[in-house]
């Protein structure tokens, strides 16, 4: 049986610590790719001289030419600029739109039947863009946000509790932004909700946090953006999808009615499996939830009627 291939479009942080870890757990093939010349290229042989010491057996290599890319299975698309500090997601529009409209058309173009997973900033927005731009079928273009939102919420609340993180299980809904939803009601400990372990003023804010945890790590870093969680979380993807998991996962995914949302692109439970987005999963969600969800849903709405004007 043939490997899978993904792809990783930008070999910038994310991309490359991405294209790292897909290598490092032999899902695939990879193929990393980037306008700069010779930097994909250099990432990519020194990944392949670490496979011997690791013990990883599947080849990566850097390009600046699709014809490579082709019959991708998965495509990521991290590239794009990073937010400064002091610069909003929406700041980054325009530059962002157009970066991810030749990168889609080239995907297309090279890969029609891939799988693509989103990760360039403003989130919500690219990844609609890159579903109006490919034309693919909405269960084959979704975006990586929520797991990400939600592993830091959960890293929170480990680190509160003093308990593992990996039996803290959380849900952050909505958009990639300010206007995020995380879900305490349905964040647990072994199954223990964290309203029965925290108080709520510890609970808001450790909500708060999470609302703000990407522009937290900007404010450190000076430089850039989180790179270590991102990569892992849109690899927790790329892995129920090609191994067929059946993960729920929270995803930026094509809204068809569930919540009372129609035609966004925002954060819902996603089923992912082989054949990409197989189920947006509701939750019983109560009036306030609600209304949080619908309010991010209606900023994601105005950004893309702002991206709409710019064209
Ligand atoms: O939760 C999430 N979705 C996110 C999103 C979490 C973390 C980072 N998030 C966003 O990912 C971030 O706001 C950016 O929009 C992207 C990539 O972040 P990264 O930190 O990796 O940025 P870098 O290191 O600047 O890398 C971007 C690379 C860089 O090497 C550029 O040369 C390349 O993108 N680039 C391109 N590659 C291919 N094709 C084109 N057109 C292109 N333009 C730039």
């Amino acid at each position: 049986m043939a490997r899978n291939k993904i792809t990783v479009v930008g070999a910038g942080f994310v991309g490359a610590t991405t294209a790292q870890r897909l290598i490092e757990k032999s899902l695939g093939d990879v193929v990393l790719i980037d306008i700069v010349d010779g930097m994909p290229q250099g990432k990519a042989l020194d990944m392949m001289q670490a496979g011997p010491v690791e013990g990883y057996n599947g080849t990566i290599v850097g390009t600046n030419d699709y014809a490579d890319t082709a019959g991708s299975d998965v495509v990521v698309i991290t590239a794009g600029l990073p937010r400064k500090p002091g610069m909003t997601r929406s700041d980054l529009l325009a530059k962002n739109a157009a970066i991810i409209t030749g990168i889609t058309e080239q995907v297309k173009k090279h890969s029609p039947n891939a799988i693509l997973v989103c990760v360039t900033n403003p989130l919500d927005i690219m990844t609609h863009l890159a579903q109006q731009v490919s034309g693919f079928p909405h269960e084959r273009v979704f975006g990586m946000a929520g797991v990400l939102d939600s592993a830091r919420f959960r890293a929170f609340i480990a680190m509160e509790l003093n308990v593992a993180p990996s039996d803290v299980h959380a849900m952050v809904l909505g958009s990639h932004g300010d206007s995020m939803v995380p879900l305490a009601r349905f964040s647990t400990v072994s199954g223990i909700s964290i309203e029965k372990l925290m108080t709520p003023e510890r609970i808001e804010a450790l909500v708060d946090r999470t609302r703000k945890g990407g522009g937290e790590i900007v404010q450190l870093l000076k430089t850039g953006s989180a790179y270590y969680a991102p990569s892992a979380s849109v690899v927790a993807m790329v892995k129920s999808i090609l191994l067929d998991e059946k993960s729920v996962l929270p995803c930026c995914a094509y809204t068809t009615g569930k919540y009372g949302l129609d035609g966004v692109y925002m954060g819902v439970p996603c089923r992912l499996g082989r054949s990409g987005l197989e189920e947006i999963l509701e939750l019983e969600l109560t009036d306030a939830e609600r209304e949080a969800l619908h309010a991010s849903a209606k900023k994601i709405n105005e950004d893309i009627a702002d991206l709409a004007k710019m064209a």
